[in-house]
């Protein structure tokens, strides 16, 4: 009989998390530990010794992901996983992708402590860099373990000139071993990961539980507007190329975009830089970074053609150029609707209430559903705050949300046949 969380398991989350967080950029505001940083290196001996404790045989495989395995009694069958990210943002929080690895270490101790042996092997992971990074690719780790990770990514140049492959050389990964990562070639069972909302949906319902329907796709690009140089003091309103001025206008023709979405649709402009320093020049040369994300794939495929069109045509009126370089992190993918239903039941045998629910960021999950049937379980975000220092969940919500993981897992645990997507 799977026991309750209890206080040990609140306890040992609670403080999971408080020292999991220590590991933290102090230079940087909020909480920071990305991807290829000193703090995550060192939080990844932490992670993989909390997984150990928790009984857990550890390896770290090629791509950088830590790896821990829970013996079932019948170890020839496909195995199940479970996992997410330890990584943050600049000046992020203490629970996205936090909540994932350590409900998942803890959800294989519970299954322990209850006396409970799976049938199937457990593979719980804390994937290697899944946050967006200066490289504009997310989840490096789930990437390279679904094989999706290509050698142009590896190529990829952050604004210091430095590739993505040097990054991984430099943290002590042999890039010419990322494209060969075993996972895609062993069958696996099915992947559920555990995660915080992000988003106000579960907390204004009043509910402790989501179980995720699809997530969202995400077209990036960055535009570079080039106009003419001038002196800002001598050079009439209508001589001037501004670049910095059709990069503001720019700006707000993405925020139109994403507030015209029929669906969930969001649209952001993240960063503005212009190549010139002084500040008495016309800029010339500016790139803006913008993303645009949606559930509906129509839309999204739409609006590459939309906001190219209506970006280049506010530049020319200003009498700027300007180039587009677009990049896909992820199309939109759906839960399979089985892992869902199977979610579906193991909450409703806690007799706790859940709702369906889109996902508007983006998780290691995507990657994972090239491998296996995938499902995510959501739980509730204060606020409905992310990727900032004011990013919180309780530890009741948490435990909750490890209890109805283990009841997934389970499940799918007696199932003979893969669940159908
Ligand atoms: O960007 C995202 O949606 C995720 O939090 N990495
Ligand atoms: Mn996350
Ligand atoms: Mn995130």
């Amino acid at each position: 009989m799977l026991q309750v969380p209890s206080l040990e398991t609140h306890d040992r989350l609670g403080t999971g998390v408080a020292e999991l967080s220590a590991f933290n950029d102090g230079d940087r505001p909020g909480w920071t530990r990305e991807v290829f940083s000193e703090p995550y290196r060192a939080s990844r001996a932490w992670t993989a010794a909390r997984m150990r404790e928790a009984g857990l045989e550890v390896h770290v495989d090629a791509a950088g992901n830590i790896v821990g395995r829970l013996a079932g009694s019948e170890a020839s069958l496909p195995a199940l996983v479970t996992g997410s990210h330890t990584d943050t943002v600049d000046g992020g929080g203490r629970f996205d992708g936090i909540v994932g690895v350590l409900g998942s270490i803890e959800a294989a101790r519970l299954l322990q402590e209850s006396g409970i042996r799976l049938r199937r092997d457990l593979l719980v992971v804390d994937f290697l860099g899944e946050e967006s990074n200066v490289f504009g690719l997310s989840c490096l780790g789930s990437r390279s373990a679904a094989q999706e990770l290509t050698p142009e990514d590896l190529d990829r140049r952050d604004y210091r000139g430095v590739t993505l492959g040097q990054a991984y050389a430099d943290y002590g990964l042999d890039p010419s071993r990322l494209l060969d990562v075993p996972w895609a070639k062993e069958p696996l069972h099915a992947f559920v990961e555990l995660h915080i909302e992000q988003g106000p949906t579960l907390e204004k319902r009043g509910l402790p539980l989501g179980i995720v329907t699809a997530i969202t796709g995400i077209e990036r690009f960055i535009a570079t507007f080039a106009g003419a140089a001038d002196h800002a003091g001598t050079t009439s309103m209508e001589d001037r190329r501004d670049a910095m001025a059709a990069a503001a206008e720019a700006v707000l023709a993405v925020r139109a975009e994403g507030c015209g979405a029929p669906t969930h649709g969001v649209a952001t402009s993240t960063r503005v830089e212009s190549e010139s320093r002084s500040p008495n020049v016309v800029p010339s040369l500016v790139r803006m970074y913008s993303e645009v994300r949606s559930v509906d794939p129509t839309w999204l495929s739409g609006v590459k053609g939309r906001l190219t069109g209506e970006i280049a045509a506010k530049a020319a009126d200003l009498g700027v150029d300007v180039g587009f370089e677009w990049s896909t992190d992820n199309t939109v993918v759906h839960a399979a609707s089985s892992v869902q239903d199977v979610a579906g039941a193991a909450v409703d045998a806690l007799g706790l209430p859940w709702m369906p629910i889109p996902s508007g960021a983006t998780h290691d999950a995507v990657h994972m559903a090239t491998l296996a049937p995938m499902g995510m379980i959501f739980i509730p975000s204060k606020g409905g705050k992310s990727h900032c220092p004011e990013e919180w969940s309780s530890t009741e919500n948490i435990a909750t949300g490890v209890e109805a993981l283990v009841g997934t897992l389970r499940r799918l645990d007696t199932t003979d046949s893969r669940p159908t997507s």
